[in-house]
C-alpha cells in the first residue's frame, strides 16, 4: 500500500485569524500609504496633459515628505509582509485545495495579492539601491503592478470583511473563546514584529529624515556623503559631461524674445538665495542652500507669457532626465532658481555646473543638472 501524503498539522495560535488580522491591519495601512504616495509621485513625474500646467509648487517640502514616507513605509512593510505570510502559510495546505468556484476565486485573488506585494517590495527595495537586475523598466512595471496589488487588496478585504471584523480587537467576539494561555505567545510575536519594523525604520529613515541621520546605517545613501554636503545620484562622468564640454558654455533662453547669456553675464544678474531640498525618488533627501537667478526673471526677459510652461534641456547627450518640463506654478515660483552655487560654493561638476534647476515640491529627477537651454512653450 502506498503511504498517503499527509498535510502538516498546525496547532499553534500564532497562525490563527486573530494574529493574521492584527498583522494584516498594519500591513494593509502600509500598502495604502505606499499606494497613495506612489500615485502622487507618479503624477508629479509624469503628469497627464490635464495636470501638466496645474501641479502646485507648494508646500516646498511636499515631495520630500510624501516620497520619504513612500520609501520608509515600503521598507517597514517588508518585515510586516514576512510576518503575515508566515502567519497564514498553513492555509497552503488546506484540503481539498479547491472546494467551490468561490473558494477557487478567493485563492486566486490571494495568489495575485501575495505575488504583487512581494514584487512591489522587492523591486522597490532594489530601486532604492539603484540596482536593476531585470530586463523590464522599473518605473512602468512598479506602477502597473501597484494597481494590480491595490485591486487584489480591495477584493481580499471585501471577501474577508466578516473575519476581519470578528478578529479586529482582543475583545472581538471570535477571540473571547481562545484559551487565556495563548495570549502571551501572540503578544511576543507582535512585539517581535514591531521591533523588526522599528529596527529597519530607525536604521534607514535617516536618509531622508535628517534628525535621525546618525542612525542611518543600512540605507544606500547617507545625506552627508557627497561633494558639498549633498549626495550625487548621477555623476558628470556617467552623464558624459566633462570640464572641457562646459568651457564655452552659454545659456540659451528661447521665447518671444530669445537671448543667450555667458556664465559671467548670469553671475552679474540679481542673485537669490533659497533653502530647498533635493528629494530623490529613491528615498534620500537633503535640504541645501542654493544661490542663482530666478527662473521667473529669466523668462520675463524673454517675454514669456505668465501662464506658459517651460522646457529645460540639459547638456547631457543621453539619459532619461535630459529634457524636463515644468508648469507655470513651478516656473513662476520665486523659489525656483537656475542655481549657480550650492551651500556657498560654485556648483561642482557632479552637482550640475555651470547651472542647474532647483524648484520646490519636485521629484529629484526633475531638478535638471548641466542646463543648456530654457524654452518657453
Ligand atoms: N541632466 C540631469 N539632471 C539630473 C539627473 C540626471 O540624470 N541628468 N539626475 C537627477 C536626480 S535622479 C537627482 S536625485 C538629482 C540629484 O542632484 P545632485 O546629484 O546634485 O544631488 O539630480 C537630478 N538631475
Ligand atoms: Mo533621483
Amino acid at each position: 500500500m502506498k503511504p498517503r501524503l499527509r498535510p502538516p498539522r498546525f496547532s499553534g495560535r500564532l497562525h490563527d485569524a486573530r494574529t493574521a488580522t492584527a498583522i494584516g491591519r498594519w500591513l494593509g495601512a502600509a500598502v495604502l500609504v505606499c499606494f497613495v504616495t506612489g500615485v502622487l509621485s507618479h503624477y508629479l513625474q509624469h503628469p497627464p496633459a490635464v495636470l501638466a500646467n496645474r501641479l502646485p509648487s507648494r508646500p516646498a517640502w511636499g515631495y520630500r515628505f510624501t516620497q520619504g514616507l513612500h520609501v520608509a513605509v515600503g521598507t517597514a512593510a517588508i518585515p510586516l509582509l514576512a510576518a503575515k505570510l508566515w502567519t497564514v502559510y498553513p492555509r497552503l495546505f488546506v484540503l481539498p485545495p479547491l472546494r467551490s468556484v468561490r473558494h477557487a476565486l478567493e485563492r486566486l485573488s490571494v495568489a495575485v495579492l501575495v505575488a504583487s506585494a512581494v514584487f512591489e517590495l522587492f523591486t522597490g527595495l532594489l530601486n532604492t539601491a539603484q540596482w536593476y537586475p531585470w530586463p523590464f523598466s522599473f518605473i512602468s512595471t512598479h506602477w502597473a503592478v501597484g494597481w494590480l496589488m491595490i485591486g487584489a487588496l480591495v477584493l481580499h478585504l471585501a471577501v474577508k470583511a466578516p473575519e476581519i471584523a470578528a478578529h479586529w480587537s482582543n475583545r472581538s467576539a471570535g477571540t473571547l473563546a481562545l484559551p487565556a494561555e495563548d495570549g502571551p505567545d501572540r503578544r511576543s510575536l507582535l512585539t517581535a514584529v514591531g521591533a523588526a519594523v522599528g529596527a529597519v525604520t530607525l536604521t534607514t529613515v535617516g536618509q531622508s529624515f535628517t534628525p535621525l541621520k546618525d542612525l542611518d546605517l543600512l540605507a544606500p545613501r547617507h545625506p552627508d556623503h557627497g561633494a558639498q554636503g549633498l549626495p550625487v545620484n548621477r555623476t558628470a562622468a556617467r552623464a558624459r559631461v566633462s570640464r572641457d564640454s562646459v568651457r564655452d558654455w552659454r545659456l540659451r533662453v528661447d521665447g518671444p524674445r530669445p537671448y543667450e547669456l555667458t556664465l559671467a553675464e548670469l553671475r552679474a544678474l540679481p542673485q537669490r538665495e533659497v533653502t530647498l531640498p533635493i528629494a530623490c525618488v529613491e528615498g534620500w533627501s537633503k535640504s541645501a542652500r542654493w544661490t542663482g537667478v530666478r527662473v521667473r526673471d529669466l523668462l520675463d526677459r524673454a517675454g514669456a507669457p505668465a501662464g506658459a510652461r517651460v522646457r529645460v534641456v540639459s547638456m547631457e547627450r543621453r539619459g532619461n532626465y535630459r529634457v524636463m518640463e515644468m508648469g507655470h506654478h513651478y516656473a513662476r515660483d520665486p523659489l525656483t532658481l537656475l542655481a549657480l552655487r550650492l551651500n556657498g560654493e560654485v556648483l561642482t561638476l557632479d552637482h550640475g555646473y555651470p547651472a542647474r534647476i532647483i524648484a520646490p515640491n519636485r521629484p529629484g529627477v526633475l531638478q535638471t543638472k548641466w542646463v543648456n537651454s530654457l524654452e518657453v512653450l
